[in-house]
């Protein structure tokens, strides 16, 4: 059985969907901290990742093998609140880490982010190992985490497993405080008021990837023979590199009224510390990663499924 913890967060809800499908809804635990708006199609149980002796229940209780920690603060929420933030992302993975390697689990998925990197890692195609000064809470968080991962790997075997996302776009789940979370809402505002303000500039190019490449993206290395798995701090991944110019022009090819305006806030500094874009060819290398959606694809699909959400 899988367990996938923040469930009702921008990856949680579209990974539990296609683990679903793929493995069977009762094959699924979704949890999350509070119990979920919508319908659920399979088990769900309350989970504050903080609290180990129900993680433990939970486990037990379901007889659970793999999990999928997803729960986070993430950039823009965590420098509001740096030591929660640090708290929970990192007392999060310990208490996952520490069930596998009690031999309780045998698998586990943590995200890592291209938050890992800071203002003087080399910006453009920014390779695998290189230096990793993050200024951010979160950027710190997921670094540290990365470590801890490759040291439960090597001294005790854990089998973890660990991609560093860029920023995701998907039209089925929102994004909730972090710094790429423009380029989703962009969207939004586009069918919604033909308009958006971005606080981000202009020229601000940070790598994005579409949801449904980053789902396969996670499924995927979940599913590689664990020889092949040569990385276990956490894999750079790369899918499309853009600025907000370049997606508003991308946008007024299906709703030509569209304008964009921009007022930069706090989370303009948090971008500029970040890549341009990712090299990603371990990835490619070590478990076959490939991504499938462009600016033009991604642009497209969004826009034709949120015109029927969104009104
Ligand atoms: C954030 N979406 O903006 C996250 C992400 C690439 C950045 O990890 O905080």
């Amino acid at each position: 059985t899988i367990l996938v913890i923040g469930s009702s967060g921008q990856i949680g809800t579209e990974l539990v969907e296609e683990l679903r499908n793929q493995f069977g809804n009762d094959k699924v635990i979704a949890s999350d901290i509070k119990e979920p708006q919508n319908v659920q199609n399979g088990p769900f149980e309350v989970l504050d990742i903080l609290n180990k002796e129900q993680l433990l229940k939970i486990v037990e209780k379901h007889n659970v093998k793999e999990i999928y920690l997803l729960a986070a603060l993430l950039s823009a929420t965590a420098e509001k609140n740096p030591e929660f933030a640090w708290e929970l992302n990192m007392n999060s993975l310990f208490n996952v880490l520490n069930l596998a390697k009690d031999g309780i689990i045998k698998k586990i998925f943590w995200p890592s982010s291209i938050a890992v990197f800071g203002p003087t890692t080399p910006r453009e195609n920014t390779p695998q190992y290189t230096i990793m000064e993050p200024s951010t809470v979160y950027g710190i968080s997921k670094q540290a985490g990365e470590r801890w991962c490759e040291y439960y790997n090597e001294k005790y075997g854990v089998d973890v497993r660990s991609i560093r996302y860029p920023g995701l776009i998907g039209y089925k789940s929102l994004p909730g405080g972090g710094t790429t979370d423009y380029a989703v809402d962009i969207f939004h505002q586009a069918i919604k008021h033909q308009k958006y303000e971005c606080f981000l500039n202009k020229s601000t190019r940070l790598p994005m990837m579409y949801m449904a490449d980053a789902i396969k993206a996670t499924i995927q290395i979940m599913q590689a023979p664990s020889e092949n798995i040569k990385i276990r701090s956490s894999y750079n991944l790369a899918g499309i590199s853009f600025n907000p110019e370049d997606i508003s022009s991308e946008i007024k090819k299906y709703i030509p009224s569209f304008s964009i305006s921009y007022k930069e806030d706090f989370r303009q500094k948090i971008a500029d510390s970040w890549p341009q874009s990712i090299d990603d060819t371990n990835s490619k290398k070590d478990w076959n990663w490939y991504p499938e959606y462009n600016l033009e694809s991604m642009s497209a699909d969004m826009i034709k499924n949120l015109k029927n959400i969104v009104t």
